[in-house]
């Protein structure tokens, strides 16, 4: 008998240098707010409200911590040397580029923290975490160190919980977490279809792929986590991003489709091989039928969908049916705003529609949907995981205060250099490891 099981949304606490630094080539947002001014207070406040609207709906809520940034440690490994204060110095004056990337709060969109594969679909009847390597990009390929130690720190009982190290760095092996990764089930605690959407057939150089952006997640990659995370092929669907979604700034699957319960929502250009692979999704899901709900380019142009993060929203069950919590954008896109009507019209599995501010990350490329990652957890492994990191009134309470006492409102690329800055941040963590009960996690802790 299947187990009783929640779908839990852990959501990156934005960090302390959020900033516009322009670091991701082939996420539109990112590139066209370039040395934007931030604010990270806001930033941080926008991601807390929105975990405590849907905390406050029934959710099981949590929170995983921001990373220390500036990174020390990966300025040293580049050849920076001195004091903190020297090492900065020295990086902004001769390599500002770098200095912005060792700073971004990138962390924040967790979608991209690990890939999670629930026990009802694990060999070991335990749940699997592999962080993902992110080795698309050099400021996100530091992050999975410490993200591997909040994982087992809150994950930490070895009777339910696994967790691997992320795969080897390099092109080959590029992975993005769950944000090419989606599970169809029945009911949460019943095994469900693991799908997995790579960009691209990294050792075969004819094989499809995107010519202007880079494809970041390769089936190579997605292979290994299955097998890692002990996956059955009958469980599985390996799918290929259409490459012209990539280049028109589709980065992660995430940007195009989302997926929850028996239900994917998806936009007609995400996929290479749709119908095959609604075929083999519809073939292996058992306990539900298969609601595939496709928006087609005449409804929603490409364009609109990547400028409005439509499909970056989150699809949570209800009691009447499922919630699209969708990000403010959607609602100032004309197509996208006439299409979100005419849905919830249509009367579909979609009942109802929610809108979710989340500007200060969406300006870089993160909607409601890159700020959690979903771990599906069963009543026994909900009990034994680490309770300190789950929202409540009160938890929010001591954030959003601790958010006040040490966030800036304003931060500019020069300010980067601020020794003061790193000062603040390493204060602030040492206070939210303590608040959220964590131990040590940082390198400037251990
Ligand atoms: O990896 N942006 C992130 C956005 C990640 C969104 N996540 C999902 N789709 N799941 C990225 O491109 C921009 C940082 C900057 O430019 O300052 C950035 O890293």
């Amino acid at each position: 008998m299947a187990k009783h099981a929640v779908e839990a949304n852990f959501d990156g606490l934005v960090g302390p240098t959020h900033n516009y630094a322009g670091l991701s080539w082939g996420n539109v947002a990112s590139k066209s707010n370039v040395n934007a001014v931030s604010n990270p207070r806001e930033a941080a406040l926008q991601g807390l409200a929105k975990m405590k609207r849907l905390a406050d709906r029934g959710y099981v809520q949590g929170i995983l911590p921001p990373h220390e940034r500036p990174h020390i440690p990966s300025l040293k490994a580049l050849g920076f040397s001195g004091t903190d204060a020297q090492i900065l110095a020295q990086a902004a004056k001769s390599s500002p580029s770098v200095l912005a990337a060792v700073s971004s709060a990138s962390s924040m969109w967790t979608a991209n923290a690990a890939t999670v594969s629930p026990s009802s679909d694990t060999t070991d009847h335990r749940v699997h975490f592999t962080p993902a390597n992110l080795s698309a990009k050099f400021h996100r390929s530091i992050e999975h160190t410490v993200t591997g130690r909040s994982l087992k720190s809150i994950f930490a009982d070895e009777a339910y919980f696994a967790h691997h190290p992320a795969l080897p760095l390099g092109s080959h092996f590029g992975d993005e977490g769950a944000a090419n990764h989606t599970r169809l089930c029945g009911r949460y605690g019943e095994p469900g279809v693991e799908l997995f959407v790579y960009g691209q057939v990294a050792f075969n150089e004819r094989a499809p792929a995107p010519k202007r952006y880079p494809a970041r997640q390769t089936l190579e990659a997605s292979q290994a986590i299955a097998r890692l995370h002990g996956l059955r092929d009958k469980n599985l669907v390996f799918a290929q991003q259409n490459p012209a979604s990539i280049d028109a700034g589709v980065f992660h699957n995430d940007v195009i489709a989302v997926g929850n319960g028996n239900t994917l929502f998806y936009h007609s250009m995400a996929f290479l091989n749709e119908e095959q692979i609604l075929a083999d999704i519809r073939s292996r899901l058992i306990g539900a039928d298969f609601e595939a709900v496709r928006v087609s380019s005449e409804d929603v142009p490409l364009n609109d969908a990547v400028a409005s993060y439509l499909f970056n929203s989150q699809l949570l069950n209800t009691p009447d049916g499922m919630l699209l919590a969708v990000p403010g954008e959607c609602r100032e896109v004309a197509s996208v705003s006439q299409y979100l009507d005419k849905l919830l019209a249509a009367g579909g599995p979609i009942t109802a529609v929610e809108v979710f501010d989340v500007k200060q990350s969406m300006r870089n490329g993160g909607g409601p949907a890159c700020l959690r990652l979903r771990v599906v957890l069963n009543d026994e492994e909900l009990q034994a995981m680490h309770r300190g990191v789950i929202l409540t009134d009160r938890l929010y309470e001591r954030l959003t205060t601790w958010v006040g006492a040490h966030y800036r409102d304003r931060l500019a690329r020069e300010d980067l250099a601020d020794p003061m800055l790193l000062d603040e941040v390493r204060k602030a963590l040492d206070e939210l490891t303590g608040i959220l009960a964590l131990g040590s996690i940082y390198d400037f802790q251990l």
